[in-house]
């Protein structure tokens, strides 16, 4: 018998195995010590492992399994039978032990058909060191049950830097698809790393462990390797319960690892629980026991199913491609996230209107109506940045079109907006119309001429259907449809002069299966393992998968249409506008955040949804997409009075702030409501405009150094492990708490308070926090947001556009430690001017607090900050009454101390392009 001559199980028998590990075949593999390695594996023997006594065995009857193999807590089992349910007798002919979880509370999700440790896989049959890692080939001798094995595989382990490894698995011989990403390369091994590897050579699995502690990260022994045509398959062990990624999906920021399903396939639908949404983030981040954390990143854009069972451990199902794996060793999270973007790039810049507010509606039918929407809002003294419609506004639904009735003075609208200090950005859907005459709409004639649709199996372009009717859909992996697109963006921007592009239904979303025609049956529309996408067919709601794109098989690139859109669009927009561009994406894929945003899409308007858009919100600036929002108020559906306010105020903490509606539903603007509810929305409005210097600082920040903007407060206190699962609060950077109410017909809330003091932004109230819950006052026109001892905040006096905000009057808001430090800093350009931080063209201030002394420090200069001025200073927690106050040695005599909140007010009037000096004592 050829199996089972090394019997691994990690959980299990780990300390048993330590000393054996030679005979076992892991090696701890450092340049010296491949050969002996080596050599050790080549003399091993069956090694015979004693296991624990488990309740539930598994069924070895009938097969050629030894009793022992089939014991395995229910738990830890891995499933031998994805794509079908098997029998007793197909289980067992599979070479797998059957055993179905019968007890008094069964669990779904257990498999009844698991793999015994034994089962065949790959093994390594040759190992040898590089300049940057190792490499490997590896063979399986039998063939799996699926089919198209691909026997050998090799395998490249890289040492890129001290805190990333990465190792992919591909056919040596024959090139597959590879997800078409420019990521870093690394030509020489990291010269010290915080992480070893070690391999398990048969079967084959590689070990990860963090050197500081040994806990091992990653261990793939736990399951067979598969590599099949389209079925890849790999498990690993993980050391915490704590993971959160593997986006899109409607889900708390930490998932339940107790047997979860996430599938990923861009998918246009309403969020629901367990659907594959519109976007795919093949990353996760784990937190460790001590606030340590590790993240993995497999690149790869195939469907896949990610499998999460309380081992705990992980299964990654994909269905094409190669295995593509990024480890990021951190050690804290914030390390982690910044190595994951150094991988998939930084977030790019959006420019400083974007993070005002916008308006939208599906339902504006006319210019006149939307010209009266911008009006109410001023009429009713909110602001306003960004103006929007959709599809509204269009001729037939077409792209680049605009109707003649509604919407037939629609550049002289947007003059209008752009005079006021407003931007305006429209709906822009991927499908081309396809069936008007010829010479009728330019899009399809030039795109047909170019080349730059989908095909079908016949090598015609693809027809779908989508608002139009039927559409042809551009293939935005060929360079001419990117031009193609520059062209029409080009052409319509002359006759419509908009700001930036909402781009939709980019799953792409296709209102018939396939194509109008249906798909061909292939092995790419039924592939043997159908991931648990809705539908169950990779045609649902969109194109067939076998349909041809420039780079591969749309089956390869699907999940990369709404990033390859994205890229399309903000090239274009860039181009066309020579300003930074501003995109908002449904659909994306991990690398998005490099070139535009992301709103989470056809939320109902309801409580639970309100919630879920924080985790949502979180979850995407770990994937290195901060410029996030949900639809404030809800989108399907009617949203009530108090749901909105409540959504307002939550809305005015989103990095992207937009309220949208769907077209049925009832009003949803904030002056449509009650004053009661005005008057709160107003204040939360406020709240937001007077903080966009610090939200702008916090973008530069995540694009300059791959930070977050909105976080988990994990990020911020990793070794508090209360905070791990907190996601019904978020916080802004490093120094702000925002703890919104979440649910109907409450004026308290209880929110999470890491150890430190806090102070509040609005009420003048602190709290002292041993790193405890605390219930705090919320009625309906208040939000919570809590300032962070020891961070100095850069406020700006609100206007009703950022135009005009951005010339007001700052106030820096200085948090003081009980100890009296606190510092803080301010990025400032022209808020939309191309590469501003990469030419040098901004100004960046620090300011800094300790001994009664304010500071500023200008780290660079610039002229936008010409005129700008700080009018005042708001210090929190000065102990006591100060007697003088001076500004740059002159005396300030309307300060104001009030010894109940402990804040000292100082008026100025000082440039802030002028280091200056305030002390009080
Ligand atoms: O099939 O353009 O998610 O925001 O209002 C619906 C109409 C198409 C879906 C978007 C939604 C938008 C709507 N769109």
């Amino acid at each position: 018998m050829s199996r089972g001559l090394c019997v691994i199980l990690w959980a299990l028998v780990l300390p048993a195995l330590v000393p054996e590990l030679g005979v076992c075949g892991i090696c701890e593999v450092t340049a010296e010590a491949v050969k002996t390695c080596r050599d050790k594996i080549k003399g091993r023997g069956r090694v015979i492992v004693k296991q624990k006594h488990v309740k539930q065995t598994g069924s070895f009857e009938g097969s050629n399994l030894e009793p022992t193999q089939c014991d395995i807590p229910p738990d830890s089992r891995f499933d031998c039978a994805p794509e079908k349910l098997l029998s007793q007798r197909e289980c067992q002919a599979r070479g797998c032990c059957y055993g179905p979880v019968s007890s008094r509370a069964p669990t779904i999700g257990q498999p009844w058909c698991f793999f015994p440790p034994s089962y065949p896989s790959y093994k390594i049959v040759n190992l040898t060191v590089t300049e940057n890692g190792y490499t490997a080939r590896l063979a399986r001798s039998v063939p799996s049950f699926l089919p198209d094995d691909i026997m050998n595989l090799q395998l490249d382990v890289m040492l890129e830097t001290e805190g990333r490894l990465h190792f992919t698995l591909k056919d040596p011989f024959k090139k597959r698809y590879e997800v078409p990403l420019e990521t870093p390369k690394a030509n020489n091994r990291a010269s010290s790393t915080l992480y070893s590897v070690k391999f398990s050579t048969d079967p084959f699995g590689l070990i990860i462990l963090r050197k500081s502690d040994g806990r091992v990260l990653l261990n793939t022994t736990v399951a067979p390797l598969f590599f099949a045509d389209q079925f890849l398959q790999i498990s690993t062990s993980l050391p915490s319960h704590y993971i959160s990624g593997l986006g899109e999906h409607l889900t708390s920021l930490i998932l339940d690892v107790n047997w979860t399903t996430v599938t990923l396939w861009n998918r246009d639908i309403s969020p629901a629980p367990f659907a594959n949404l519109y976007g795919s983030h093949p990353f996760y981040l784990a937190l460790e026991d001590g606030g340590l954390a590790h993240g993995v990143f497999l690149l790869n854009s195939n469907a896949m199913d990610v499998i999460l069972q309380p081992s705990p451990a992980l299964t990654w199902r994909a269905t094409g491609g190669i295995l593509d794996f990024y480890v990021f060793l951190g050690p804290d999270p914030k390390s982690v996230v910044r190595q994951y973007m150094d991988v998939i790039g930084y977030p790019f810049m959006p420019p400083y209107w974007g993070l005002g507010f916008h308006l939208c509606r599906w339902g504006y039918p006319s210019t006149a109506v939307t010209r009266e929407v911008v009006k109410n809002m001023t009429a009713a003294q909110f602001p306003l940045d960004v103006q929007w419609n959709d599809l509204d506004y269009s001729d037939a639904k077409r792209d680049f079109t605009f109707n003649k009735d509604g919407f037939w003075d629609m550049p002289n609208m947007v003059d209008e907006f752009h005079r006021d200090g407003r931007r305006y950005i429209m709906i822009v859907d991927p499908g081309i119309s396809s069936s008007g005459p010829p010479g009728t709409y330019k899009p399809y004639d030039e795109g047909l001429k170019r080349g730059v649709f989908i095909l079908n199996a016949t090598g015609q372009p693809l027809i779908g259907q989508v608002w139009p009717g039927p559409t042809a859909f551009p293939d935005f992996t060929n360079p001419e449809t990117q031009q193609w697109w520059y062209d029409m963006v080009k052409d319509f921007h002359a006759q419509v002069p908009f700001d930036g592009m909402w781009i939709d239904m980019n799953e792409p979303s296709n209102f018939v299966e396939g194509s109008l025609e249906g798909c061909p049956n292939n092995k790419l529309e039924n592939p043997p393992y159908m991931p648990g996408v809705l539908g169950r067919s990779l045609k649902t709601h969109t194109l067939c998968a076998s349909s041809r794109q420039y780079l591969s098989s749309h089956y390869n690139l699907h999940n990369l249409y709404g990033l390859t859109e994205a890229i399309a669009s903000h090239d274009a927009l860039v181009k066309v506008r020579g300003k930074r561009p501003f995109v908002i994406s449904r659909s994306t894929f991990a690398g998005h955040g490099q070139y535009a945003g992301h709103w989470t899409g056809d939320v109902n308007s309801s409580w639970p949804h309100l919630y879920y858009t924080i985790p949502a919100v979180l979850l995407f600036n770990l994937y290195g997409v901060p410029l996030v929002g949900a639809d404030i108020c809800g989108f399907v559906g009617d949203t009530s009075e108090e749901l909105c306010v409540r959504w307002t105020q939550l809305g005015a903490f989103y990095p992207f702030m937009r309220n949208h509606n769907d077209r049925k539903n009832k009003p949803q603007e904030p002056y449509v409501f009650s004053q009661e509810a005005q008057q709160a929305m107003r204040k939360a409005f406020l709240l937001r405009y007077s903080l966009l210097p610090y939200l702008y600082t916090l973008f530069h920040k995540a694009h300059s150094a791959g930070e977050t903007v909105a976080r988990p407060l994990y990020l911020e206190f990793p070794e508090d492990p209360n905070t791990w699962d907190v996601d019904q609060q978020l916080m802004w950077g490093a120094a702000l708490l925002i703890t919104p109410v979440l649910e109907a017909g409450k004026t308290t809330v209880s929110g999470y308070f890491p150890l430190g003091t806090w102070y509040s932004l609005t009420a003048g109230s602190v709290i002292n926090s041993r790193g405890q819950w605390v219930l705090l006052q919320a009625p309906l026109d208040t939000i919570n947001v809590h300032v962070r001892a020891g961070h100095i905040l850069p406020l700006q006096e609100p206007a009703f556009t950022t135009t005009e905000s951005r010339k007001k009057g700052m106030t820096l808001v200085v948090a003081l430690t009980l100890s009296g430090v606190a510092r803080g800093d301010l990025f400032w350009d022209d808020g939309e001017g191309l590469m501003t931080f990469e030419k040098g063209d901004y100004t960046e201030i620090i300011f800094l607090a300790r001994a009664g002394t304010l500071i500023s420090e200008i780290v660079r200069l610039n002229s936008q900050v010409d005129g700008l001025l700080l009018k005042e200073a708001l210090v929190l927690g000065v102990p006591s009454p100060p007697y003088t106050v001076l500004a740059n040695g002159v005396p300030v005599s309307d300060f104001s101390y009030r010894t109940d909140t402990k804040i000292l007010d100082i008026p100025l009037s000082l440039l802030m392009g002028e280091p200056f000096i305030i002390t009080w004592s």
